[in-house]
């Protein structure tokens, strides 16, 4: 399997460019289920020690439905599949200029829960306009261990978040320890009180807001992704979830400039105009750079050749 991988603001990506699985036929959709169930291992394989780690998100480039499309996408992390990933489709971007496949200019790419279209400006900065992102529920209240009461709103960015305007500590990063326990303490309430997205869907992302540090930035913010790693970049589904919400406030007005930064203090530049369904179509718009390419091997002597701890591992061998 060959990859490549970059970093968008500081969140990497790696992009299986070549001997990626074979799903078969079927949408998208259906496609990164069965990725899911049946090619778990993958991700696996590839995220977790010791070949990657918990920050890495994947990126399996795959045919599209829409034969308009660039690519399809089906974005991972080391703790499942995810429905949209703004840093990642940059980071793809930026891998799809390096390889040749793409040049400036206008392309769209298909990920299972929308077609997103993408503005690459030159090979590392691209500008992505999302799927449209709502949000669903304001001042939800929940009490969290270690917390007490803590309140936010629910949206979809292309993930579902919770998003809460009070930062438990101050966004720094020697907080990330002490930010990631209590962030997962907020999504542990969530679930117990059956607080979900539509349909019943998990929010599995929390967000902390706080006073930015760069000069020009409007906002900092801090993100729980699913699993245990926090995001580096200031996360685009993240972005586009508080896009909705300013939307919804009446604190932001379609086209006005949004500058959202991360807990490491990289950002993107971020509007916004109305969706057709009430929503807000966000756009985004950061800096990707690949730093490695890499032809991954699997010696099936290799206890750890999908993972350390992976249960792909059978007695120490097994796996694959
Ligand atoms: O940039 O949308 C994002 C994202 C989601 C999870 C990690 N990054």
């Amino acid at each position: 399997m060959r990859v490549i991988d970059s970093h968008t603001a500081g969140e990497p990506t790696r992009t299986i460019v070549e001997g990626g699985p074979d799903l078969g036929a079927g949408t998208l959709a259906e496609r990164a289920a069965r990725f899911e169930s049946g090619h778990a291992w993958v991700r696996r394989a590839l995220l977790t020690e010791p070949r990657g780690f918990d920050a890495m998100v994947g990126a399996l480039l795959c045919p599209p439905d829409d034969p308009a499309c660039e690519t399809g996408i089906i974005f991972f992390n080391p703790a499942g599949r995810i429905g949209m990933c703004g840093h990642g489709t940059i980071g793809v971007a930026a891998t799809l200029a390096f390889l040749g496949r793409i040049g400036p200019g206008t392309h769209r790419f298909e990920t299972p829960v929308g077609i997103v279209s993408v503005d690459l400006r030159d090979a590392n900065t691209a500008t992505v306009e999302n799927i449209e992102s709502r949000r669903t529920q304001a001042g939800v209240a929940v009490e969290v261990k270690g917390l007490g009461r803590v309140s936010g709103d629910v949206a979809w960015g292309g993930n579902w978040f919770f998003l809460c305007q009070e930062a438990p500590l101050p966004l720094a990063m020697e907080n990330i320890p002490a930010l990631t326990e209590a962030a997962a303490q907020v999504r542990t309430a969530l679930a117990r009180e059956g607080i979900a997205g539509d349909g019943g869907a998990e929010i599995d992302h929390i967000e902390f807001f706080g006073p930015p540090v760069s000069a020009g930035a409007d906002s900092r913010n801090f993100t729980l992704c699913p699993g245990g790693a926090y995001d580096r970049s200031p996360c685009g589904t993240g972005t586009s979830a508080k896009l909705a919400c300013l939307d919804a406030d009446g604190a932001l007005a379609p086209g006005e400039p949004w500058v959202q930064e991360s807990i490491i203090g990289s950002t993107y530049r971020a509007h916004y105009r109305p969706g057709a369904n009430g929503g807000v179509i966000p756009t985004i718009e950061g800096q990707a750079f690949v730093v490695g390419e890499t032809q991954l091997h699997f010696a099936p002597d290799d206890p750890y050749r999908v993972g350390i701890g992976s249960p792909f591992l059978v007695g120490g061998g097994g796996g694959r």
